[in-house]
C-alpha cells in the first residue's frame, strides 16, 4: 500500500495517522502536482491499494485502513461527510481572504459545541477514525501562527481536543514521517493538488421573503442532515423508475406562437444600449439571465419566445458618434454587430435579436404616441433650451461648454463645472459655445410632450398589487417606493436628431425620449420576428401569455411604472409584465467594472481568456447578484471550476462512463435495483423538485446548486458502493457493479438535462458521450429510466480542465486596469515637456485605483478633487501656460469620472436599510440617555442623510 502526495498536503496526514493506528505499513511517495500519473483526474493524495486500484477519497482510505465498529458507522459517516462537504471546502475557500468568515465560524462552533460535551466526535467517547479526519483538516488553521490565536480563544474545546490528539504517539509519528510544515500554506498544497471537495447548498443565506423557503428545506433538516427517505417517497420513485418513459421535447416550430390551453412564456431581456461594449455585469444582468430562463422554459416543453435587441436611439449614441467621428447610424451598425458577436459567443439563444432603429419600431412608437395623445394622456410644457443655429440643433447639456458663472473657469460643461465642481444650468453659462462647431447658441423656448402619469396612477397601483408577488424582491421595493412618492408627469420628447420623430405638426424637429421608445422595442422586435406578433402582446383570454422581463435593477422604474403606464394609456388590453426579475449589481474583484479605466472583463475580452464560454456562464450564474450585490473574482472562478465542475460534476459523469466503457464494453448493464438505489433516487428527486421550484421563481443561482447536489449524491453513492472492487468479485458482485454504473449513467443523463439551461456546449458534449439523440428529454418531476440496459454509449472524455493559479494571476493582472494607457491618452494633447507631471499624475491615479469604493472613498475623492481644483486655479493665477496646467485638468477630469462612477454605485437598498436601522438605534439610545440636543442632533442628521440616500438608491439614475 502506498500513498502518493504532494509536498505539504495535510490531507495526507489523515491516511498516515489512520495507518499508524491500524498498524499497517503504508509507503509514502512525495510527487509533484503535475506528475503525469495523477492527472486523470488531477488530485492528490492518492492511495494505492495492493491491487493497483486507486482511492481518491482520503476519508474512504481512512475507513478502509481503520474500519470503525459497525454500530458507530452512521455517526462516523456523518462526520466524514461534514468534513468533506462542509469543513474542507470552506477552508479552501478562505485561501487568500479572511479566515474569520461566518461560514467557517459556524462550522467551528458546531465542532466546539460537540467537544464541550464529549471528548471525541462520536458519542462512544473513544477516538474514532473521523477524529483523525477532522483533526487533519483543522490542522492548517490551528497551527498557523497568525490566525490560531483568535481561534483558540474562541473555540477552546476544539483546541483542547486538537492539542490532546497531537500529543498521541501515532499522531506524532505521522507528523515525523511526513513533515507538512505548519499553517495555512498546507491549504494551498491541498488546493493546488486539485483536491478540494464540493461546496454545500447552505452557504447562501438570503434575506428576501420570497427566499424563505430555503434551498435545503426539502432535502435536509436544520443542521444539514439529509432527511431519511419516507416509504411514500420510495414507492413513488420505484413506480416512476419502472413504469414511466422519458418524454421527448416537442419539435421546434418557427415562429413560436402561444397556444390555447398550453403554457406560453414570453421572455425579454432589457435591451442593451448599443453604444458600449457590455461587461460581464451587464451580461448577467440581462441577456444571460433571460437566456437561462428561456432555455429552462423550453426544457419544460412550454411555448417559449425569447426577444431582445439593441437600444439604439438617444444622446448617448450621438455623443459616441462624435467621439468616434462616425454617424449615429454607423455607430449603431458597428456596435450592433459587436453585441451580436458577444452574445453568440456566450450562446445566448434569442428567438430574435433585433434593433430599435427599424421601420417597424418607428411605426409602432408613433402609433402608440398617437393613441396615448388622442386618449388624453399627454400635455405640453415649454422649457428654455440652447439652440445652435449653425448646427440647427438644440444642445443637450453635454454638447455645450462655456465659462462657469461661479468660478470663471472657462472650460465648464453644460451640466457641471470641472473647475469648481458646481452643478450649473446650461443656459447660465457665460459665453456658451456649441461643442461641435464652436459657435454661440441662442436661448429658445422649446415645447415638449409629457405623459400624464397621475391619470393612470390608480390603475397602475391596482395592477401592481395584483401581480407583484411574482416579482423579484428588489423590483417590488423599487416599484412600491415610486408609487408611494406619487407619480408625476414625465417629459417624453427631446430636442435631438437621433430618435423617432414626433408625428405632429409643429414638432417635426423633436424626437421621442429614448425611454419612451425603447420598451416598445420589445413589441416591434416581435413584429420583426412574426406577423403574428399581436398574439404574444395583446391579451387573449384563450391564449394566456406569461411575460417575464429580466433586467438590472436600475431599469425597474421604466418597466414597472413608465412602460405599463404607456400600455394602460394606450387603452387596449396588453400582456403586461407578470414576473419582473431584477438583479443587483455585479462588481469586479473588489471594485467596479469601469470602461474608462479598463477595469474588468468586457464581452469581447472573455473569448480571449481561453476559458470556455460555458465556464463563464456557469460562474456568472453561480454568483448571479440575485438578492444582493456580488462580485466576479478570478480566484473564485478558478476554485468553482476546479472544485465544482471538475471534481464534482465532471468527475462523476466521467467516472460513470469510463466504468461502462472499461468493464462493460460500453454497454449499459442490466440494473437490479435495491432499496439503497431507490433511496438514492429519492434524494435526487428531491433535488430535481427544488431545482424546478427555484427556476420557476427565477432563482437561477439556486438551480445550479441543486445540480451540483445531484452529482454530489452520485459521487457519494459511488464512493460508498465501490463498484471498482465489486467488478473484480463474484458474479453476483459483478452484477451489483453493473446496477451501480447503470444507475450512474442514468443520473448522468438527468444531470445533462438539468444542465441544459446553464451549459449548452457541455450538454452537447455529454450527450455525444452518452450517445443519445440530440433533443434529449423534457424535464419533469419524475425520475425515469432514461437509458435502458443494452444501450451503447460513446467515448468518454474528461469534460473540464483545471484552471491553474498562474492563469488566475495572469488574468487578474490583465484586467486590473489600463491606467498606463489612459495616462498616455491624457497626455496626448499636451505634449508635456515635464516628466514630473506625468509621474505625479500616475501616482495619483494609481492611489485612487486601489481605494475600495465606499462612502469613505467618495469623501476622499471629493477632497482630492477640491485640492486638484485649487492647484489648477493657482497654476492659472500664477500665469502658467495651458500646456503646463492641462495635464492637471486631465487628472481632475479623470477623478471626476471616477467619482461619478462611484456615486453611481450607491450602496444597495438592503445595505442602507441595515444602516438606517442601526443608526435609528443609536439615535434612540442617545435620546433616551437624556443627553442635550446638541449631542444627538448630528446623529439625527446622519440618519436623515441615510434616508435620503435610500430614496436615491431606489430611484438612482432614472432621469
Ligand atoms: N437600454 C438601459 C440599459 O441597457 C436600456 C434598457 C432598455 S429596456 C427597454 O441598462
Ligand atoms: N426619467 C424623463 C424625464 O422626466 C424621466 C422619465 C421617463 S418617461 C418614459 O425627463
Ligand atoms: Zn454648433
Amino acid at each position: 500500500m502506498k500513498l502518493f502526495t504532494n509536498l505539504g498536503n495535510s490531507s495526507s496526514l489523515k491516511v498516515l495517522i489512520a495507518a499508524k493506528f491500524a498498524g499497517k505499513n503504508v509507503d509514502l511517495e512525495v510527487v509533484k502536482v503535475d506528475d503525469e500519473r495523477f492527472q486523470k483526474p488531477r488530485r492528490l493524495p492518492v492511495f494505492e491499494v495492493d491491487t493497483h486500484e486507486h482511492i481518491f477519497s482520503t476519508n474512504a482510505t481512512c475507513n478502509f485502513l481503520l474500519p470503525c465498529k459497525p454500530e458507530l458507522s452512521a455517526d462516523v459517516n456523518f462526520w466524514f461527510d461534514w468534513e468533506a462537504v462542509q469543513l474542507q471546502p470552506t477552508l479552501v475557500r478562505c485561501i487568500g481572504s479572511k479566515f474569520d468568515n461566518q461560514q467557517l465560524m459556524k462550522l467551528f462552533s458546531v465542532l466546539d459545541g460537540i467537544l464541550e460535551k464529549q471528548s471525541y466526535l462520536v458519542k462512544d467517547n473513544s477516538l474514532t477514525v473521523c477524529d483523525i479526519s477532522v483533526w487533519s483538516t483543522v490542522y492548517p488553521v490551528l497551527t498557523d501562527a497568525k490566525i490560531s490565536g483568535s481561534f483558540i480563544s474562541k473555540y477552546k474545546n476544539v483546541n483542547d481536543w486538537f492539542q490532546r490528539l497531537m500529543e498521541l504517539p501515532h499522531f506524532k509519528d505521522a507528523l515525523s514521517v511526513f513533515n507538512v510544515g505548519e499553517g495555512v500554506s498546507c491549504l494551498q498544497s491541498i488546493a493546488s493538488a486539485g483536491w478540494f471537495p464540493s461546496i454545500t447548498v447552505q452557504e447562501v443565506s438570503e434575506k428576501s421573503p420570497t427566499h424563505q423557503s430555503s434551498a435545503t428545506s426539502l432535502t435536509s433538516d436544520v443542521s444539514g442532515n439529509i432527511k431519511p427517505a419516507t416509504d411514500a417517497e420510495l414507492k413513488e420513485v420505484k413506480e416512476s423508475w419502472n413504469r414511466n418513459v422519458p418524454i421527448k421535447p416537442k419539435p421546434a416550430v418557427s415562429p413560436v406562437l402561444p397556444v390555447a390551453g398550453e403554457r406560453n412564456v414570453l421572455v425579454t431581456s432589457a435591451l442593451p444600449y448599443v453604444n458600449n461594449v457590455p461587461h460581464l455585469g451587464n451580461i448577467i444582468g440581462c441577456v444571460l439571465s433571460a437566456d437561462v430562463f428561456a432555455r429552462y422554459c423550453r426544457l419544460r416543453n412550454w411555448n417559449t419566445l425569447y426577444i431582445s435587441g439593441t437600444d439604439e436611439y438617444g444622446t448617448a449614441t450621438e455623443t459616441k458618434a462624435l467621439e468616434e467621428g462616425l454617424t449615429p447610424k454607423q455607430i449603431c451598425d458597428k456596435y450592433y454587430e459587436i453585441h451580436k458577436a458577444i452574445y453568440e459567443w456566450f450562446n445566448i439563444q434569442f428567438d430574435h435579436f433585433g434593433r430599435t432603429t427599424t421601420p417597424q419600431q418607428t411605426e409602432l412608437v408613433q402609433e402608440f404616441f398617437n393613441v396615448i395623445h388622442k386618449n388624453g394622456y399627454t400635455s405640453t410644457q415649454k422649457v428654455e433650451q440652447l439652440l445652435c443655429e449653425n448646427c440647427d440643433r438644440f444642445l443637450a447639456d453635454r454638447f455645450v461648454e462655456g465659462t462657469c458663472p461661479k468660478c470663471s473657469y472657462d472650460d465648464a460643461r453644460g451640466d457641471q463645472c470641472d473647475g469648481c465642481g458646481h452643478l450649473i444650468n446650461a443656459t447660465e453659462l457665460i459665453k456658451p459655445k456649441c461643442k461641435v462647431c464652436q459657435s454661440t447658441p441662442v436661448i429658445r423656448m422649446s415645447e415638449h410632450f409629457f405623459i400624464e402619469l397621475p391619470k393612470v396612477e390608480k390603475e397602475v397601483e391596482s395592477w401592481f398589487s395584483e401581480i407583484c408577488e411574482g416579482w423579484s424582491y428588489n423590483a417590488q421595493v423599487i416599484c412600491k417606493s415610486w408609487l408611494k412618492e406619487g407619480l408625476k408627469s414625465r417629459c417624453i420628447t427631446r430636442d435631438l436628431k437621433w430618435g423617432i420623430p414626433v408625428p405632429l405638426p409643429g414638432f417635426e424637429q423633436k424626437v421621442f425620449y429614448v425611454w419612451f421608445d425603447a420598451p416598445i422595442g420589445y413589441l416591434s422586435m416581435t413584429k420583426c420576428y412574426t406577423d403574428n406578433w399581436r398574439s404574444w402582446w395583446e391579451y387573449d383570454e384563450q391564449k394566456q401569455v406569461n411575460l417575464y422581463q429580466f433586467m438590472a435593477k436600475d431599469n425597474v422604474p421604466f418597466h414597472s411604472i413608465m412602460f405599463p403606464s404607456s400600455l394602460i394609456a394606450a387603452g387596449k388590453k396588453y400582456n403586461m409584465v407578470k414576473h419582473l426579475m431584477a438583479t443587483e449589481y455585479l462588481n469586479y474583484e473588489d471594485g467596479k467594472f469601469s470602461k474608462s479605466r479598463g477595469i474588468g472583463v468586457f464581452g469581447t475580452d472573455a473569448k480571449e481568456t481561453g476559458i470556455p464560454s460555458d465556464v463563464f456562464r456557469f460562474y456568472l450564474l453561480f454568483v448571479r447578484p440575485e438578492s444582493q450585490d456580488s462580485s466576479f473574482s478570478w480566484i473564485d472562478l478558478a476554485t468553482k471550476n476546479n472544485s465544482e465542475l471538475l471534481n464534482n460534476l465532471g468527475n462523476f459523469i466521467n467516472r460513470a462512463l469510463v466504468f461502462v466503457e472499461k468493464f462493460f464494453d460500453s454497454i449499459v448493464p442490466e440494473m437490479k435495483m435495491t432499496q439503497d438505489d431507490y433511496t438514492l433516487l429519492v434524494y435526487i428527486k428531491r433535488e430535481v423538485s427544488e431545482y424546478m421550484n427555484s427556476l420557476d421563481r427565477g432563482k437561477l443561482r439556486d438551480g445550479i446548486r441543486h445540480i451540483l447536489s445531484v452529482s454530489r449524491h452520485g459521487n457519494q453513492y459511488m464512493q460508498s458502493t465501490k463498484p471498482w472492487f465489486l467488478v473484480k468479485g463474484s458474479q453476483e458482485d459483478k452484477e451489483r457493479a453493473g446496477t451501480i454504473v447503470g444507475l450512474c449513467c442514468n443520473i448522468s443523463c438527468l444531470l445533462t438535462i438539468m444542465l441544459k439551461p446553464y451549459m449548452p456546449q457541455t450538454v452537447e458534449i455529454i450527450r455525444q458521450q452518452l450517445n443519445l439523440a440530440s433533443e434529449l428529454y423534457v424535464l419533469t418531476n419524475d425520475i425515469t429510466m432514461f437509458i435502458k440496459p443494452g444501450h451503447k454509449i460513446g467515448k468518454p472524455v474528461p469534460l473540464f480542465t483545471k484552471i491553474e493559479q498562474s492563469l488566475v494571476d495572469d488574468l487578474k493582472k490583465r484586467f486590473a486596469g489600463k491606467q498606463q494607457e489612459s495616462d498616455a491618452k491624457n497626455n496626448k494633447g499636451s505634449k508635456s515637456k515635464s516628466k514630473n507631471t506625468t509621474s505625479s499624475q500616475k501616482k495619483q491615479s494609481t492611489v485612487l485605483n486601489v481605494v475600495p469604493s465606499n462612502d469613505l472613498c467618495i469623501a476622499k475623492l471629493e477632497e482630492a478633487i477640491a485640492k486638484q481644483g485649487n492647484l489648477i486655479r493657482e497654476m492659472k493665477a500664477s500665469g502658467q501656460t495651458k500646456s503646463e496646467w492641462q495635464p492637471h485638468v486631465n487628472v481632475l477630469l479623470d477623478m471626476k469620472k471616477q467619482l461619478e462612477e462611484m456615486k453611481a454605485s450607491v450602496p444597495s437598498v438592503s445595505e442602507l436599510e441595515d444602516k438606517i436601522a442601526k443608526q435609528g438605534d443609536i439615535v434612540r439610545q442617545l435620546k433616551a440617555s437624556g443627553v442635550p440636543r446638541s449631542e444627538w442632533q448630528p446623529q439625527v442628521n446622519i440618519l436623515l442623510n441615510l434616508k435620503k440616500q435610500l430614496v436615491d438608491a431606489q430611484q438612482a439614475k432614472y432621469d
